[in-house]
């Protein structure tokens, strides 16, 4: 048989089977008629045949259901169309080397989760040096100068940061998503970005679970990044997009790709091999009492 990619399907046992096992819990005991509940459910959802594989008691007046069933739709693959980051991805050395061959200076990142949001992990898991799942951090890269400012700091206070330390790149950690808390908080940033002039002359990236690239676009960021991101993606990102802007040959040469995305603020190059230092150290926006505003 051979693998149809405009009718793609879930593999169970054989190509093209559609065998998929779903999970879920009725509010009512197990019986015969709980039973046939869940399987015409499992046939509203487009799977047939349905075979229960499980029925359990979850708690007093829950059943708990495993159910493999066949599923009968199917995806065009060859026409799926996918809004993602488009950078190479690269290792720490042949990063640093790029920033140190063509951009001369150390590039300044400032990362922070913003709002009330007091989750750190997502945000530390991505700046601080130890890195996630054996992806070392950015603070470890010799040509990044990354500053981690932690939670629950104010979009005013992180643009006045940034503004003040020269930084080139903003990181935006979002956790929590309640009442879309998340894209109110991204949107009001870059609404203030765009006020201070600060959208076109910095790069904006925002990750956390729920943060997709076409969320983050349309939250008006340069590029967003979600679940199991590894720092080395964010840094491979970072390092392209500022080619792009900045130094459209360098781009050119390190990619192979024409740099015709490099946006109007890019007509001017960075200056090469220089030092350049903030002009105040950037001090960590003082934390606020862990509020939840959900
Ligand atoms: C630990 C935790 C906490 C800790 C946080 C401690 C700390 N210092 O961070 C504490 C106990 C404080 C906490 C509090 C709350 N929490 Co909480 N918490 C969690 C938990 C268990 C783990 C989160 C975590 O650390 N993940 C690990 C990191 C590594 O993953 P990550 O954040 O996804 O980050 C990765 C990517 O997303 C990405 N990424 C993240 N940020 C960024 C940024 C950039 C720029 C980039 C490029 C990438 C990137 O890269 C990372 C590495 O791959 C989750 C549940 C879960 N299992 O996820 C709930 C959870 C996030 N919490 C939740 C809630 C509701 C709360 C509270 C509101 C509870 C309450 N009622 O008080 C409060 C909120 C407090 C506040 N003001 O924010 C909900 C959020 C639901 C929602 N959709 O909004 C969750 C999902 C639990 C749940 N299922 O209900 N929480």
């Amino acid at each position: 048989m051979e693998l149809n990619l405009k009718k793609l399907k879930p593999y169970g046992d054989i190509l093209d089977d559609g065998v998929v096992q779903v999970s879920f819990t009725l509010p009512v005991e197990p019986s015969a008629e709980a039973r046939e509940a869940a399987i015409q459910l499992a046939q509203k959802m487009g799977f047939e045949p349905v075979k229960v594989a499980t029925m359990e008691k979850a708690a007093n007046g829950f059943a708990f259901f495993v159910i493999y069933g066949n599923l009968k739709a199917s995806v065009d693959f060859t026409q799926i169309k996918v809004l993602k980051v488009e950078s190479e991805k690269r290792g720490r050395d042949e990063i640093d080397e790029i920033i140190r061959k063509h951009i001369g200076r150390k590039l300044v990142v400032l990362g922070a989760c913003t709002g009330y949001d007091a989750h750190t992990v997502g945000i530390d898991a991505i700046i601080n040096m130890k890195g996630f799942a054996g992806d070392y951090g950015l603070e470890r890269y010799q040509w990044l100068d990354a500053r981690n400012l932690g939670a629950q700091v104010q979009n005013d206070e992180l643009l006045k940061l940034a503004a003040a330390g020269k930084a080139d790149v903003i990181l935006v950690s979002k956790v929590v998503t309640q009442h879309n808390i998340h894209v109110k908080d991204l949107k009001e940033l870059m609404a203030k970005a765009a006020r201070l002039g600060l959208k076109e002359k910095l790069i904006f990236v925002a990750g956390g679970p729920r943060v997709t690239h076409p969320l983050a676009l349309e939250c008006g960021f340069d590029a967003g990044f979600g679940v199991g991101t590894k720092p080395s993606e964010v840094a491979s990102y970072v390092v392209e997009e500022y080619l792009k802007r900045h130094l459209p040959e360098a781009y050119e040469e390190v990619t192979g790709k024409k740099a015709s995305g490099a946006r109007k603020a890019a007509s001017k190059p960075a200056p090469k091999a220089r030092s350049r230092k903030p002009t105040k150290p950037i001090r960590k926006a003082k934390p606020r009492r862990a509020r939840a505003r959900v």
